[in-house]
């Protein structure tokens, strides 16, 4: 088995304790980060789809997201980029009664290498948490918000609407999450979306240029 195999298998088996090393072995061997990362997400959806069916549960869904953030710790660094802040502040959280983190955090690495100042309020975030977030930080351009439950979709749309509501003004939002789409994006009255990482990043600069 590969070392990235390795990395996969574990994130999966939720061994917290041997993700972080693995990880740096598979490093020095030559992976890089975006793929060791990538192993790691893969790792998520088969966790996912093993609680779909029904063979672990939510303890393990747990454990196997913990893993993988022991794993994302070591790649953060390598994974840094432009530390300017020149892109202004982006404030970034899930919203109310959602509880997973991992994407955000991926979506709040990316952004902060591009070279905004990144503000994270957390999980299970009110709407008006949001807005507070806006108005207790200096030169805000972007504001996030991630969701991750089909039942959350609601205050995903009450937290855009709350935000765009508040009169405030000078950023944009932004808004993802696995069920999300573009259509409801729209719809919710977000300025953008993007469906993963990466291509978070690429919208976030083109909203604030
Ligand atoms: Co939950 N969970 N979970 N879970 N969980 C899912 C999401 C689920 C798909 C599993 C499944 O059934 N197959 C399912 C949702 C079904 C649905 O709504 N359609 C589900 C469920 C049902 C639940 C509970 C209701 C289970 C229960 O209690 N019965 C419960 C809800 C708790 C709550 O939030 N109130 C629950 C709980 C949990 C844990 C707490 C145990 C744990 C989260 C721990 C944590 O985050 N710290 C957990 C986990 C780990 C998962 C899975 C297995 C993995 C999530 C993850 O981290 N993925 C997940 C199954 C899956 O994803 N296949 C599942 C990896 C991550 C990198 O991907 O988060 O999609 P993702 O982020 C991506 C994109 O979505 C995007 O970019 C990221 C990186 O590319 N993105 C954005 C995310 N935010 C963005 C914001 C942007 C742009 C892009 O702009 C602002």
């Amino acid at each position: 088995m590969s070392k990235i195999e390795e990395v996969k298998a574990k994130v999966e088996a939720g061994k917290t304790k041997l993700v972080a090393g693995l990880v740096q072995e598979a490093l020095d061997e030559g992976n890089s980060p975006n793929d060791i990362l990538q192993a790691m997400v893969d790792s998520m959806g088969v966790v996912g789809d093993k609680f779909s069916s029904g063979e672990l549960f939510v303890p393990e869904m747990l454990i196997a997201a913990k893993a993988m953030s022991k794993g994302v710790d070591v790649l953060k660094p390598l994974m840094a980029g432009d530390s300017s802040n020149s892109l202004g502040t982006c404030i970034i959280g899930t919203v109310e009664g959602d509880l997973h983190d991992i994407g955000k955090n991926l979506v709040s690495m990316m952004i902060e290498s591009a070279g905004f100042n990144l503000v994270d309020i957390g999980v299970d975030v009110p709407a008006q948490k949001f807005v507070d977030a806006i108005k207790e930080n200096n030169n805000v351009t972007l504001v996030a918000c991630s969701g991750l439950l089909t039942t959350t979709m609601p205050a995903l749309k009450e937290a855009v609407q709350t935000i765009k509501a508040s009169g405030l003004e000078g950023f944009k939002v932004i808004v993802g999450g696995a069920p999300v789409t573009p259509e409801f994006a729209e719809e919710i009255g977000a300025d953008g979306y993007a469906p993963d990482a990466g291509s978070a990043v690429v919208k976030a600069k083109e909203l604030v240029k």
